[in-house]
């Protein structure tokens, strides 16, 4: 039963939840989660304060890259369910005023999708539904784009005698939009998907779609341009846009890595009718090194102020941000940017709060609302991502790194860390699955961090013994407290701070009403000696130090915070 009224841009006001369907909750003890399981969670989710799902790709597909290879994009993958089962969590999420948003991977099929067997078999009509070149003849690759797990952007395909250009896996072909036939079928899924229901999707990698033309080598240029932004990609998401039927309630959420600044304002920009948000990931390399993602260095609190800053403005009127904190190419958040040993409670709060309330549509990742932290990977072989494990290999077989060395590299950055199963309950396998063994280890801190330990608050690592506050209860009260009007729709102002100050703080405003937020991102305590305002006292609306919520403060600097300590306080009208 559909009860929401139908409402343009609907998404404006909505808390989104990222669900990885395969480690979110198992019903036939096959080790693996399912859409029954999502179902069956919607409750939970609800009194969260989610307002939409995103599931991530949970179509038939051979599994390669976890669904990110999609053989037949109407179908229901086994392993997760039937498309009965979907039809009926559609109905039970709209029942409790939830939506929902599929993922789509259109940018890439599976190798096993019957476009690509066609294609590669030169069947009329499909010949060009791909990127083929042929061999150069001179032992080297049609061009030098390499593909984004550590392999050449080509392989050669035995029975067309030719190459065909994938950015990611060889098991992922990647689709020739320049062919309208191409586009239009893609049009008539989303279409099949909206006729079930679905009231969105992410795009995955949808700036990636539009390749310049004759396929350039790079040259040591960036990929701008090339395969990412590619000059006809704002006509083919107008075109997409445009064929969509209920084509102005359907949200669009484009994944865009790499994207300018320029380009996420004009494709969100709604005069433009391409897409409604993207996903930004600026915040997620903060803390890459010279030699990228397996080289870490040290966040500077400095950086994740300048970026929050930058994209807030980039994104202000008439486009809109999504805030995205992590998801399940990450590792976690709460070991990444936080203190997941001394600090786990704190810390998961005080970045859920730096982030879900700037202005935009939160979009909090599964697990991330009960503080799940990086996954203790044993060895090279528990390595069971595309990604991850390619990267491992590449760092010792090509680049000569001591395999001592490589492994915290990889680990301290796989997509693993983020893909355990959640963590439910602290029964065997936290409550995930009856199998024995899930599709993936546990974390093993499950005991002690689920759902049930935090839902009745007894679970805090640090910090006074009489609190009960936990990560779940304060996420609840946090996308509870930014459903008033100052948090959806209010301006965002940052407050500056010297250089290396470890707090991030910043206004929102509508007229008559002003919130200071004010966060200290580090374990030592923190010290803010500017202004925050006209005002000189205000109520504290949101701490996660106990005694903290409800009371008055004085506003005038300095005003000093514990570590992690975080302070959302309206300003009192003087
Ligand atoms: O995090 C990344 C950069 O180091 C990448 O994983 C990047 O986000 C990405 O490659 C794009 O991700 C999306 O498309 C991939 C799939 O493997 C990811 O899971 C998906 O989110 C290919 O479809
Ligand atoms: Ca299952």
């Amino acid at each position: 039963m559909w009860i929401m009224r139908s409402q343009h841009r609907w998404w404006r006001h909505a808390t989104i939840y990222h669900i990885y369907p395969r480690s979110f909750l198992d019903t036939n003890a096959d080790g693996l989660g399912d859409l029954p399981g999502i179902t069956s969670k919607i409750d939970y989710l609800r009194d969260l304060g989610i307002d939409a799902i995103w599931m991530g790709p949970i179509f038939k597909s051979p599994q390669i890259d976890n669904g990110y290879d999609i053989a037949d994009y109407r179908a229901v993958d086994d392993r997760f369910g039937t498309n009965d089962d979907l039809r009926e969590l559609i109905a039970v999420a709209h029942s409790r005023g939830i939506r929902v948003l599929l993922d789509l991977v259109f940018n890439h099929t599976s190798d096993q999708h019957r476009w690509f067997q066609a294609s590669r078999n030169r069947e009329r009509g499909y010949e060009d539904f791909y990127l083929w070149r042929d061999d150069p003849g001179d032992g080297t690759l049609p061009n030098d784009w390499h593909g984004f797990f550590s392999l050449p952007g080509w392989t050669w395909d035995e029975v067309r005698q030719q190459y065909y250009l994938h950015l990611f896996a060889p098991e992922q072909p990647d689709l020739n939009w320049d062919n309208p036939r191409v586009r239009q079928q893609l049009i008539e899924i989303a279409n099949y998907w909206i006729d079930q229901g679905v009231d969105g999707f992410r795009l995955d990698v949808i700036n990636m779609i539009s390749k310049a033309p004759g396929l350039p080598s790079l040259s040591g240029r960036a990929p701008t341009g090339v395969f990412i932004d590619g000059p006809n990609l704002l006509q083919y998401l107008q075109e997409f846009r445009r064929g969509l039927k209920r084509s102005e309630e359907i949200v669009l959420v484009g994944e865009t890595p790499l994207i300018t600044p320029e380009s996420a304002k004009r494709y969100t920009d709604p005069a433009e009718r391409a897409l409604d948000m993207v996903l930004l990931f600026d915040h997620l390399t903060l803390d890459h090194g010279p030699g990228g993602r397996w080289d870490r260095k040290p966040l500077e609190i400095q950086d994740l102020r300048g970026t929050i800053a930058f994209w807030q403005h980039t994104l202000d009127e008439p486009s809109w941000p999504s805030i995205y904190m992590s998801n399940h190419d990450q590792p976690r958040i709460v070991s990444r940017y936080g203190n997941d040993e001394t600090y786990r409670f704190e810390s998961a709060a005080a970045l859920a709060t730096v982030f879900y309330l700037q202005r935009g549509t939160p979009i909090v990742y599964q697990g991330d609302e009960i503080g799940m932290r990086n996954y203790p990977l044993r060895s090279p072989e528990e390595i069971a991502d595309i990604e991850s494990g390619n990267a491992y290999k590449k760092l010792v077989n090509i680049e000569g790194v001591p395999p001592k060395e490589a492994f915290p590299r990889v680990a301290a950055n796989a997509r693993d860390n983020s893909r355990t199963p959640m963590q439910w309950n602290n029964t065997k396998n936290a409550g995930f699955t009856e199998a024995d063994e899930p599709w993936f280890p546990v974390n093993p801190d499950y005991p002690t961090w689920n759902v049930e330990a935090q839902v009745t608050g007894t679970n805090r690592t640090s910090g006074s013994t009489t609190t009960t506050t936990t990560v779940l209860a304060f996420y609840r009260r946090l996308l509870a407290l930014r459903k008033s009007p100052v948090f959806l729709d209010g301006g965002f102002t940052e407050l500056p701070a010297p250089p290396d100050s470890s707090i991030i703080a910043y206004t929102r405003t509508i007229p008559h009403q002003t919130i200071v937020v004010i966060v200290n991102l580090g374990d030592k305590p923190a010290r803010w000696d500017r202004s925050v305002g006209e005002a000189t006292s205000g109520k504290v609306l949101l701490s996660n130090y106990p005694e903290s919520t409800d009371i008055s403060i004085d506003l005038r600097p300095p005003i000093d915070l514990r570590p992690w300590e975080v302070r959302v306080i309206e300003a009192n009208r003087e």
